[in-house]
């Protein structure tokens, strides 16, 4: 049985990495047009703030608003959770609370020490001053991608948390303000795109100046971001997300096709990967796509992502696959085998790793306490999920008595004599014993 649906790789093809590179080429998202227009964006909001902020804001957004309009008022919020279905707030609420307490655990504390010189060294952690998330308006507007980034920045202690969301032709996602409520942003602006950014990086009268900015966004907001990279922090760039799936034969195919299919659906760019050793096993995962993608709501979508970014490889065995997972550097990796604990200590390079047939990726998207905002185009290799640690940083603290000074003086008096700087050599020798 063939699949129409899907690429067909085999590691022994002779055009394997080619065809395996194109299916992995992502967009570096340095479009020249959008650079030079967010530029401007941003130049205009640096020096006209909020005139800029609210032309853009209505311009892009097709609205007529006045200033007093780009405010979303704590009101609102709490109204938006009240008029939600008792089942939709339960549930956002649970994964509110699975989300806090699993990043809870990824608080980093100060420490000290005394060496052996009885010098005392340590390192202080504090929470940033103030943060500014990100929140998409158009079709990836996202509750649960509210509670993933404004969580782990209250468990820091962040001292003021601002969201901003575009309200495209006014309309206000009741679902996006109601998570708001539920993590406790402080401040939430109906504004979005690059305009939204460069007020949260230089600051306007109406918005406050923040000190790193996360969250997901369009090209236009990818752009913004790394433009005002260095004057404010930010996460990461995120691209399409990615699933990869290693499957054994103890896997139920609908289940791994499902699991496909869930990726697949966020996006025409999204991807959906299967490796297996298994040929036949491989066959049966292709008959459920075949047989499952037709009653897909988003089949569309689908298809596209799965024709243009979607594979099922077939490999010679386990270690086959554990070097594929390594050079792919998946966003997320599901472990759809027998004995998942066997293949996990191969896993060098993943966003998050989920476990067994029951792990799918789509319960930690919700709820599982995990982030979700994950490294994404190969990114893993070097990046990790977004954490309570994005939104502390570190302080390093140095205290000498007298003998533990007069101890480094000699060593680093040498050293500034080295680098021909005497003012340094000078103040050191200060510190030495008499
Ligand atoms: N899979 C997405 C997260 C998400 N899924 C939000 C559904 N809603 C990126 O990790
Ligand atoms: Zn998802």
């Amino acid at each position: 049985m063939t699949s129409h649906s899907i690429n067909r790789l085999a590691h022994d093809d002779h055009d394997f990495d080619v065809r395996l590179e194109a299916i992995l080429e992502r967009s570096e998202g340095n479009d020249p047009a959008i650079e030079g227009r967010v530029r401007e964006i941003i130049a205009g909001v640096r020096e006209r703030g909020d005139d800029a902020l609210l032309e853009y804001t209505n311009r892009y957004d097709r609205r007529q608003a006045q200033l007093a309009d780009l405010t979303i008022p704590q009101a609102a919020l709490t109204a938006a959770l009240d008029g939600l279905d008792a089942e939709l707030r339960a549930a956002l609420q649970d994964a509110a609370d699975r989300v806090r307490r699993y990043h809870e655990k990824q608080v980093q504390q100060s420490w000290r020490y005394v060496d052996d010189d009885g010098i005392e060294l340590g390192q202080q952690v504090t929470p940033l001053d103030r943060a500014g998330v990100y929140v998409p308006g158009g079709k990836a507007a996202y509750p649960s991608s509210v509670l993933m980034n404004v969580i782990p920045a209250r468990v820091a202690g962040v001292g003021e948390v601002v969201m901003v969301v575009p309200t495209p032709d006014d309309q206000r996602n009741p679902l996006v303000l109601a998570a708001a409520a539920i993590a406790g942003v402080d401040r939430v602006f109906a504004i979005g795109g690059a305009q939204a950014v460069a007020a949260l990086a230089y600051g306007t009268e109406l918005v406050p100046r923040v000190d790193k900015i996360v969250g997901p966004g369009n090209a236009y907001v990818a752009m913004a971001k790394r433009l005002v990279f260095g004057r404010v922090g930010i996460d990461m760039i995120a691209g399409p997300s990615e699933v990869l799936i290693v499957a054994d034969a103890s896997a139920d195919p609908d289940w791994v096709a499902m699991d496909l299919f869930a990726q697949a659906e966020h996006d025409e760019l999204a991807s959906a990967i299967l490796i297996t050793a298994d040929a036949d096993f491989a066959e049966r995962v292709a008959a459920s796509i075949e047989r499952l993608l037709p009653e897909m709501e988003r089949a569309e979508i689908i298809a596209t992502a799965l024709r243009d970014n979607g594979a099922i490889v077939t490999v010679a065995d386990a270690d086959a696959a554990a070097a594929l997972v390594n050079r792919m550097a998946p966003e997320h990796l599901e472990l759809a085998l027998a004995d998942p604990e066997a293949f996990l200590p191969r896993v060098r390079h993943a966003g998050a790793i989920f476990l067994g047939h029951y792990s799918a990726e789509s319960l930690g998207d919700y709820c599982a306490g995990p982030n979700h905002v994950l490294p994404t185009s190969r990114t893993a290799r070097f990046s990790s999920p977004l954490g309570v640690y994005d939104f502390q940083k570190r302080s390093s603290i140095i205290g000498c008595n007298a003998a533990g000074a007069d101890k480094l003086a000699q060593t680093a008096s040498v050293l500034a004599r080295g680098e021909g700087l005497t003012a340094h050599a000078r103040s050191a020798e200060y510190r030495r014993k008499p």
